[in-house]
């Protein structure tokens, strides 16, 4: 049946009244139901390998949009629902997103699971059902306050199925209860499952704050994605998460191999697990175990484990490598202990080397080097953070193993993030160079032959000014903010870490208000946008944060600076802000410490939709300035080798740079009088002291370039011409960055799906 004819069915039974006549609430769950039943008539894509991809954390966003998109029938139903008086946009305002995820590693995730489905490649998710999220942030007194994040609805988009599984801790076992999220993939007539596992009794969600029983996980389990962390109950728990999710996912993958009638004992020629860093690292030993409870020998469970399971890594900060105490695992699942050691002694007894232990002389089980041991494949997420891999945090896994050493470039998928979030350059490029790139980014790089042709120029400039505008609209509506959408739009949302260097670009907004309380006026107004929210335990990220409201209360209350400047802190970033707020970026603060970012993806999402980057030589950043040139990208700051060589000569001292003449005038602002009448002047103190003593993530030795570079770019800003050429560039040249080439690049090198 025609969609059209099948939508006014389901509206005529569940309302009894036309489309026209509806609530948006109706709409919505009318589409949603649609396109459900669309996918749920989707095969899976039967090649030979199956793919599993183990992940904590899956992004996924609003499905909506994307759903109909990847169904073929998003035109029509936008056509449709505007001769019924409503806009997709606003429909889909009726949609919870889930916030299933921190940030990049997470959406990252959810961007792969779309690019598999549209490549038609068997690759389905494993992860939790999280009640409540992350969390919902809320900026209240100039500080981030958290509250749970509910997003399950009664008709949403999970889908119910009969498969549980029994997970054992200890004394007490706990039912898995198996919840599906269908993914329909674009170009194919194919779908995949995102498999979110479930505690059978969930609790209710907290009433005040994100507080809740760490030790009840038979309600609790999967109530929160990262419960705070910073004490024994809330590490426990993770744990307890974890298990729980590569338990019941290992327990999918042998029930599936029986269903097609496939012995354990030929499990990796049928299937490939890839591992999303270290949180689902414990699948390694519980899928062994479950094999060796089906009789393979040990050598045999390991072989089919080591040639099964893949894993990346997505970060080189050592303190975000996970290290579990062993007495953690012997509480949570004793079965695993027998199984690490033996797989530790094993490696042990091949490899001496201490720095390559899986167990260390505490009794502390190295995670990732547990992965590298016992996978086929170790990849890096850009070709910076996997040569860094190499040389130096994993240098001693690279030497011996150098052929499971890969790199894998991050990538996001344009679907969302260019096709439905800009729909106005998306047709532009239709218009220029045909539609085929939509099924294939890399013809993108045909939009470049169009840089000297002034009409599609000036239509660059034309589309960037509308969705400045549209992003306007949004900020009044939502925040009650107003800004003006001929000002330059400088964007940096990503989560707030201090070596993501937030608190260096609150520097540069200091120095840009003292600059202009001097009668030193920029050529034109500034909007500075944040987003980000905080870990709940990480006060410094806390204290960032509350220096960015201060700064932004001041100005905005200050006549004579906020004609010229503006700074705007977004509630509650998520990948709904995120659609918004990229297709409206003039400038993509990208300006991590050197070596610290393993890739970042926000930068690519942003390239794609004509903002130009400033950025430091780091992540994938590198790969962006390759491909655009030096022209179109604007970096600055301490090379990668130069940042490794100070941490490792501790030759780092942020008093040398806080000395120097303006440095220490802008620094010193944070605790004036000024600043701390309107603030927290403990958590100001707290910051600047840090800056002034540690500034771990050298802040200071990299503002005063970023403050010359940034001043530069807001200078050729003005020559509009030459700035659209910049933005037509970052856009031809973003097609490297589909998810959809990286997604075959594992499977032509890791996975072989097909
Ligand atoms: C570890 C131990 C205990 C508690 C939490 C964690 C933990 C949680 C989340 C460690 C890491 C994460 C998330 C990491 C992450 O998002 N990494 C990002 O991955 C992106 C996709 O590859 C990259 O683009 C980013 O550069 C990287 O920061």
């Amino acid at each position: 049946m025609e969609f059209q004819a099948r939508l006014n069915e389901i509206i005529k039974e569940r309302y009894r009244k036309p489309l026209a006549k509806c609530t948006k609430a109706q709409v919505y769950h009318a589409l949603l139901q649609l396109t459900q039943e669309l996918s749920a008539q989707r095969p899976a894509p039967d090649t030979g390998r199956k793919l599993y991809y183990f992940s904590a954390e899956f992004l996924i966003g609003k499905l909506l949009s994307n759903n109909l998109l990847a169904l073929g029938i998003f035109d029509q139903v936008s056509a449709l629902l505007e001769k019924n008086g409503f806009t997709l946009a606003e429909i889909e305002e009726q949609e919870p997103e889930p916030s299933l995820g921190n940030g990049g590693l997470g959406r990252l995730a959810a961007c792969f699971l779309d690019s598999l489905a549209a490549l038609g490649l068997p690759g389905d998710g494993v992860g939790l059902n999280y009640h409540y999220g992350l969390f919902h942030q809320y900026l209240r007194n100039n500080k981030q306050e958290e509250q749970p994040d509910p997003w399950i609805e009664e008709q949403g988009w999970l889908i119910p199925t009969d498969v549980t599984f029994p997970v054992q801790f200890g004394s007490q076992t706990l039912n898995a209860v198996m919840w599906d999220i269908a993914v329909p993939g674009a170009n194919t007539q194919t779908a995949n499952r995102l498999h979110l596992f479930d505690v059978e009794k969930p609790a209710a969600a907290p009433t005040d704050g994100i507080d809740f029983d760490k030790g009840d996980i038979a309600h609790h389990l999967t109530s929160f994605l990262y419960p705070d962390d910073s004490d024994e109950a809330g590490r426990l728990l993770r744990v307890y998460q974890q298990y729980f999710m590569v338990s019941a996912g290992a327990q999918l993958i042998l029930k599936e191999l029986d269903e097609k009638g496939i012995s354990p004992w030929n499990l990796c020629d049928h299937v490939a697990i890839q591992i999303n860093d270290t949180h689902p690292s414990m699948v390694l030993p519980e899928l062994t175990r479950l094999l060796l409870e089906r009789g393979l020998s040990m050598n045999d469970a390991l072989h089919q484990v080591a040639h099964a399971c893949a894993y990346t890594n997505h970060t080189i900060l050592a303190e975000a490598l996970e290290k579990w105490p062993m007495s953690y695992i012997e509480r949570v699942a004793p079965q695993l202990v027998p199984i690490i050691r033996e797989m530790d002694r094993r490696a042990k007894s091949v490899f001496p080397d201490p720095r390559m232990v899986i167990i260390d002389h505490k009794d502390v089980v190295h995670m990732a080097h547990m992965d590298i041991h016992y996978t086929y494949s170790t990849n890096g997420v850009a070709a910076l953070h996997t040569e860094i891999l190499k040389t130096s945090e994993l240098k001693p896994f690279a030497d011996v193993y150098s052929y499971k050493f890969n790199n894998k470039t991050n990538g996001v998928t344009f679907r969302r993030w260019l096709e439905v979030c800009n729909p106005r350059l998306a047709s532009l490029i239709d218009d220029c160079i045909g539609s085929e790139w939509r099924r294939d980014a890399s013809q993108l790089e045909n939009f470049a032959t169009f840089v000297r042709d002034p009409k599609v120029l000036s239509a660059m400039l034309d589309i960037k000014d509308y969705n400045k505008q549209q992003l306007a609209k949004v900020l009044k509506q939502r925040q009650n903010v107003e800004v003006d959408p001929q000002s330059i739009f400088d964007i940096q949302v990503k989560r707030l870490h201090e070596y993501k260097r937030q608190q260096m670009n609150a520097l540069y907004v200091i120095k840009k208000y003292l600059d202009i309380k001097n009668g030193i006026l920029p050529t034109r107004p500034i909007t500075v946008i944040f987003g980000a929210k905080a870990a709940p335990a990480y006060v410094m990220a806390k204290h960032i944060i509350h220096l960015i409201l201060c700064l932004r209360q001041l100005i905005e209350s200050d006549p004579q600076v906020r004609p010229w400047l503006r700074v705007v802190m977004v509630e509650n970033y998520n990948v709904s802000w995120a659609e918004k707020l990229i297709p409206a970026c003039d400038i993509s603060e990208q300006i991590s410490l050197a070596s610290k970012e393993a890739s970042g993806t926000g930068n690519m999402k942003f390239m794609a939709n004509g903002a130009v980057t400033l950025g430091t030589m780091d992540g994938a950043n590198v790969e962006i300035a390759q491909l655009v040139g030096r022209d179109n990208i604007y970096t600055f700051g301490a090379s990668s080798d130069r940042v490794i060589q100070m941490y490792a000569n501790h030759s780092y001292h942020p008093q040398e740079f806080y000395n120097r003449p303006w440095v220490k005038e802008v620094v010193d602002f944070i605790v004036s009088p000024t600043l701390v009448a309107l603030g927290d002047e403990t958590c100001l103190r707290a910051l600047w002291n840090d800056m002034k003593t540690k500034d771990w993530f050298m802040a200071l030795l990299d503002v005063e370039e970023y403050t010359a570079v940034r001043n530069r770019l807001l200078s050729d800003y003005e020559d509009r011409t030459e700035w659209s050429k910049k933005m037509l560039i970052n856009t031809a040249k973003s097609g490297f960055f589909s998810s959809d080439r990286t997604i075959a690049q594992y499977n032509h090198d890791i996975w072989h799906l097909d």
